[in-house]
């Protein structure tokens, strides 16, 4: 695989700073080594920047750095079409505001080729607000809201290509806000709280989801938020939650995921540097990165209906 590494030091998602340094923490951790020891193709193009975009204040008041965000994700979905067709992107965040761009970026590539893009968010959080639903303000909150179609983004580029919310699987859910309960409440995505990881594990509900991928000859694209795994092991994010997936939960997503073939791209996003300690959280995700990539103990893939 050519791996195309693609900088987006994007902060402006909340007020928190510092997911600006992540893009270098990940090339100091080495990712682009890790990734050439697989026998992967690497090339890293640089950290992309944002379009200089005006827009109408935002009806609501708490909206944070609107028009910043939206240059980003007018920037990335344009890096996103550009890059595609060349190899596997790896947006290295950044917040997770970035994966508006990305992922809608991803879907126009995907509908090129007459293939429906699935998404996978691995993340503590839903991500599915709007610029109008959200309290904090933080539109780091919104990408799924964005990429599904939701109303209330007049003021980001519109959607060459939306991805249907039943195309969404999230896992690792455990702080869902009420209006994104409500929402997601309506419609078909498939959803994995940490509730059903611990009664089931995690390995059922993933396989289901990708035979729904390959079934629909889909592209899958991986959003891994640093926040999915439990805070004792990855500490470096400003959006905590305990309760988290495991390392080897982690590991085990992310060789199943290998194993399907079905990935076309991934999102690294939320890691704060100035949080983490001595590297270690982008250190993990460069490791997971690496299981997602083709990295093996053993080949062993996990059996179909387990
Ligand atoms: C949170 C954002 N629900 C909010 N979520 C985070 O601010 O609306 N995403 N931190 O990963
Ligand atoms: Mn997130
Ligand atoms: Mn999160
Ligand atoms: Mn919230």
């Amino acid at each position: 695989t050519d791996c195309i590494l693609i900088g987006a030091p994007v902060d402006c998602g909340k007020k928190r700073r510092g997911c600006l340094m992540g893009p270098d923490a990940y090339r100091t951790a080495g990712l682009a080594e890790a990734l050439a020891s697989l026998g992967h193709g690497v090339t890293d193009i640089g950290n992309v920047a944002p379009d200089k975009v005006e827009v109408a204040p935002p009806r609501n008041g708490v909206v944070h750095e609107l028009a910043l965000n939206v240059g980003w994700t007018a920037a990335l979905m344009r890096a996103a079409r550009e890059q595609a067709p060349n190899g596997f992107p790896i947006f290295m965040g950044g917040d997770h505001a970035l994966s508006l761009g990305s992922v809608a970026g991803m879907a126009a590539h995907a509908e090129a080729l007459g293939r429906p893009l699935f998404v996978l968010w691995l993340d503590a959080h839903s991500d599915f607000h709007t610029p109008d639903t959200t309290t904090t303000g933080n539109l780091h909150g919104t990408p799924l809201g964005y990429v599904t179609g939701r109303e209330g983004f007049d003021a980001f580029p519109a959607l060459p290509a939306t991805v249907p919310v039943s195309q969404v699987g999230m896992i690792g859910l455990r702080s869902v806000d009420p209006e994104e309960r409500a929402a997601l409440e309506d419609g078909d995505a498939t959803l994995v709280d940490m509730r059903m990881i611990d009664e089931i594990g995690i390995a059922k509900p993933l396989s289901e989801f990708l035979a729904k991928v390959e079934a629909a000859n889909g592209i899958l694209h991986v959003s891994l938020d640093v926040d999915f795994l439990d805070p004792a092991a990855a500490p470096a994010v400003g959006t905590t939650v305990p309760g988290g997936a495991t390392v080897r939960e982690a590991h085990l997503a992310m060789e199943m995921l290998s194993d399907s073939g079905l990935v076309g791209s991934l999102d690294l996003v939320e890691l704060n540097p100035s949080l983490d300690e001595r590297g270690r959280t982008a250190a993990l995700m460069v490791e997971l990165t690496a299981s997602l990539m083709g990295r093996r103990v053993f080949d062993r893939p996990t059996p179909r209906g387990h």
